[in-house]
C-alpha cells in the first residue's frame, strides 16, 4: 500500500470510529459575537404568514426566515449541495444553524434537515460559516467555525452519517473537535471562516481563516498532514493593512485561458490564483488576482491591481460573504453570494423573511488576465419561456421604449447597444475613483453625452419608481472611461429603506468595440446585472409598490444627448423552479 493510500485508509477508519461514537444533538443556541449584532426582541419570533410581495420568484430562498452566507457548497456523487447560515425561528440574525438544501441543476432545491446546529462545547454559542472538502478518497468533509462558551471562535469539521446517502442528510461532528483553537497570537474573536483545504504536492493539507490584527486583514494559513493535526504556517499567506476583519475568504486557482474552472489545490506557469475577501468593516468584498507560491507558503497578488477596499469586486452591490466551488461534472468554478435585504429590520420582521442568495455565477479569468469575469449559471436558462425581441431600434435623448410582452417583474433581459459616436462624451474628473461617488449624483435622470443609457427595471407606468441600470461614457485623457450603475434611490416610494445608487467602472475599450451588453435578471425585489459580459456585476435589492408584479413595466432607456441604437434586446419571462425548498 502507498503512504498515501495508507494515510486515507487510517484517516477514513478514524472517521469511521468517530462515526459510530458520536451522536447528534439537535439544539439550536444562539450564535452571538461583537460584530454580529442581535435583536433579542426579533430573533425567535417565528411567523406563520409571509408577505408574498416582495418574495422573489426563482433565486434560492428559505419558506420563511433570515438567512445569510452561503457555506460549503460543493458537487458530490451527483447532488450540488448548498448549505447556508439560516435562523430557524425568525426573520433577523441570530440562532444560527447550518441549513441544507440539494439540487440536481442548481435551479430546483429540496430542502433537508439543518446539518450543523449548536450542540457541543465547540459551537454551543454558534455554528458559522465554513467549506467543504471533498478528499481524494471521495469522502466529503465540512470545515466551520464553532463558538464556545467564551465565544472563542474555533475551526471544527462535521463528516456525513451515511456516505451512501444520496442526500447526506445527517452529519456528525467527531469528538477530536476542534481541529484548530486560536494560539495566543491570533484574535480569538475574529478567527472565522475556513476555506476550502486543498493538498499540496508536498503532501501538506492547507485551509486558510480570516481573521484581523487592529486594522490589518489577514488570511491565515493552516497546514497539515493528516486533515486532523494543524499547525499554523510561519506567516499568514497574506494580509493587508487597513481593511479590517477578512470574513469568508476565497481562494481558488483559475486558468491562464479559457472559461473552464479547476479544482482548489491546482498550481503551475498557466494557472492564476484569486483571493477574495469580505470586509466586515465595510460589508463590500473585494478580489485580487496573483501568483500562489506553495513552497513559501505565500499568495502574492499583481502589483497592477488594487488590493484594499477600492480594489476589483465580485459584484459592485448587495453581494457578500460569497463563496465558490469547483463543479466536476461539467468543469466550472461557481461562486454563490448572499443578497441581503435593504428594507429595515422591521419590514424583515412584518414579512417574515430576509435574505436570498444570488443566482449561482460562472466565475472564470478574463483574457487581459486583469479581472474575473462572471455570468448566470447555464441552468436558469431552463426558466426562460415567451422570448421577446427588439432590433435595431435607434433610442433618442429622453425617449424611453417600453418592453411589452414579458413579465417585467420576474424575467431575464439580454441587450446588446451600439454607440455610433463617443464624440459628445462628458470629460472624465482624474479625481473620480470611487464609482460609487458618481452614481447618485450623475442619476439615470441627469442627462449626458454618451449616456446614461440602458434598462428601467421594476418600474411603474408613469416612471415615478424605477431601478435604472446603466452606463455613462466619459472622456479621460488618453482613453474612454465606461461607469456602470445600479440606482436604487427611486426604486420605491416608501420611506425609510436603504437605497443606493451602486457603481463599478466597466474595463471596456468602448472606443474600438462601439459596443457594450448589458443582462438584467429581475425578480420582484432583485435585480442581478452583468455589464460587458460579465466584467462588472452590480446586485440591487427593491421594494416598489406600485412596480409590483402584473403592474410592473422594463424599459430601454436614453438620456444622453448621443443617441444610442439597441442592436438585439432578448427578453423572457421567467417560470418558477418546480421545487424552491418546499
Ligand atoms: N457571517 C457568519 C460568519 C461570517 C459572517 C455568521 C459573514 O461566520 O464571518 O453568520 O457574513
Amino acid at each position: 500500500m502507498s503512504t498515501a493510500s495508507k494515510f486515507y485508509s487510517v484517516l477514513t477508519s478514524t472517521l469511521f470510529c468517530y462515526l459510530a461514537v458520536i451522536t447528534f444533538i439537535g439544539t439550536a443556541i444562539n450564535g452571538v459575537e461583537a460584530s454580529h449584532r442581535i435583536y433579542p426582541q426579533f430573533q425567535s419570533l417565528s411567523v406563520d404568514i409571509v408577505d408574498q410581495i416582495h418574495r422573489t420568484a426563482y433565486h434560492f430562498q428559505p419558506p420563511k426566515h433570515w438567512i445569510n452566507d452561503p457555506n460549503a457548497p460543493m458537487y458530490y456523487n451527483g447532488v450540488y449541495h448548498l448549505f447556508y447560515q439560516y435562523n430557524p425561528k425568525g426573520a433577523v440574525w441570530g440562532n444560527i444553524v447550518w441549513a441544507h438544501s440539494v439540487s440536481t441543476d442548481l435551479i430546483n432545491w429540496i430542502p433537508l434537515k439543518p446539518a450543523i446546529v449548536p450542540s457541543e462545547p465547540f459551537d454551543i454559542k454558534g455554528c458559522w460559516s465554513g467549506s467543504a472538502t471533498v478528499l481524494p478518497n471521495n469522502i466529503p468533509i465540512i470545515l466551520y467555525t464553532g463558538l464556545d462558551s467564551n465565544e472563542t471562535q474555533l475551526q471544527n469539521y462535521a463528516v456525513p452519517a451515511n456516505i451512501s446517502d444520496p442526500h447526506l442528510e445527517n452529519w456528525i461532528k467527531p469528538a477530536n473537535n476542534p481541529l484548530v483553537a486560536p494560539d495566543h497570537t491570533v484574535n480569538r474573536t475574529a478567527f472565522r471562516d475556513p476555506t476550502t483545504a486543498w493538498l499540496g504536492s508536498d503532501g501538506w493539507w492547507r485551509m486558510l481563516v480570516g481573521s484581523k490584527n487592529k486594522r490589518r486583514g489577514i488570511a491565515h494559513l493552516y497546514k497539515s498532514k493528516d486533515f486532523m493535526n494543524w499547525v499554523k504556517a510561519k506567516h499568514p499567506i497574506h494580509s493587508r493593512p487597513d481593511t479590517g476583519m477578512w470574513e469568508c475568504p476565497d481562494f481558488f486557482p483559475v486558468p491562464k485561458s479559457g472559461e473552464n474552472g479547476l479544482d482548489v489545490g491546482i498550481t503551475g506557469r498557466d494557472v492564476r490564483h484569486v483571493l477574495k475577501v469580505s470586509l466586515d468593516l465595510t460589508r463590500y468584498e473585494y478580489y485580487t488576482i496573483g501568483r500562489y507560491y506553495p513552497e513559501i507558503d505565500r499568495y502574492i497578488p499583481y502589483d497592477t491591481l488594487v488590493d484594499g477596499w477600492a480594489g476589483l469586486r465580485p459584484d459592485y452591490g448587495n453581494f457578500y460573504a460569497s463563496k465558490s466551488f469547483f463543479d466536476p461534472k461539467t468543469n466550472r468554478r461557481i461562486l454563490w453570494g448572499w443578497a441581503n435585504e435593504s428594507d429595515s429590520r422591521q419590514d424583515d420582521v412584518d414579512k417574515g423573511w430576509a435574505g436570498i442568495q444570488t443566482i449561482p455565477r460562472k466565475v472564470w479569468l478574463d483574457p487581459s488576465g486583469k479581472q474575473l469575469r462572471l455570468w448566470p449559471v447555464e441552468e436558469v436558462e431552463k426558466l426562460r419561456k415567451d422570448p421577446v425581441l427588439m432590433e435595431n431600434t435607434a433610442v433618442e435623448l429622453g425617449q424611453h421604449v417600453e418592453v411589452t410582452g414579458v413579465t417585467a417583474a420576474q424575467c431575464d433581459v439580454e441587450v446588446s447597444f451600439t454607440i455610433p459616436s463617443l464624440e459628445k462624451a462628458e470629460p472624465f474628473d482624474p479625481e473620480w475613483v470611487n464609482a460609487q461617488d458618481l452614481c447618485a449624483p450623475m442619476g439615470a435622470k441627469k442627462q449626458g453625452g454618451v449616456g446614461p443609457f440602458g434598462l428601467l427595471t421594476l418600474a411603474s407606468e408613469d416612471l415615478e419608481e424605477a431601478t435604472p441600470v446603466f452606463f455613462r461614457v466619459f472622456k479621460a485623457d488618453t482613453k474612454y472611461v465606461v461607469l456602470m450603475c445600479s440606482d436604487a434611490s427611486s426604486s420605491s416610494l416608501k420611506e425609510g429603506l436603504y437605497k443606493p445608487s451602486f457603481a463599478g467602472f466597466v474595463n471596456v475599450d468602448i472606443e474600438a468595440e462601439k459596443r457594450i451588453s448589458l443582462r438584467s435578471l429581475i425578480d420582484h425585489s432583485v435585480v442581478e446585472s452583468f455589464g460587458a459580459g460579465g466584467k462588472t456585476c452590480i446586485t440591487s435589492r427593491v421594494y416598489p409598490t406600485k412596480a409590483v408584479d402584473g403592474e410592473a413595466h422594463l424599459f430601454v432607456f436614453n438620456n444622453g444627448t448621443e443617441a444610442v441604437h439597441v442592436e438585439k434586446l432578448s427578453a423572457w419571462s421567467m417560470n418558477r423552479p418546480l421545487r424552491m425548498n418546499n
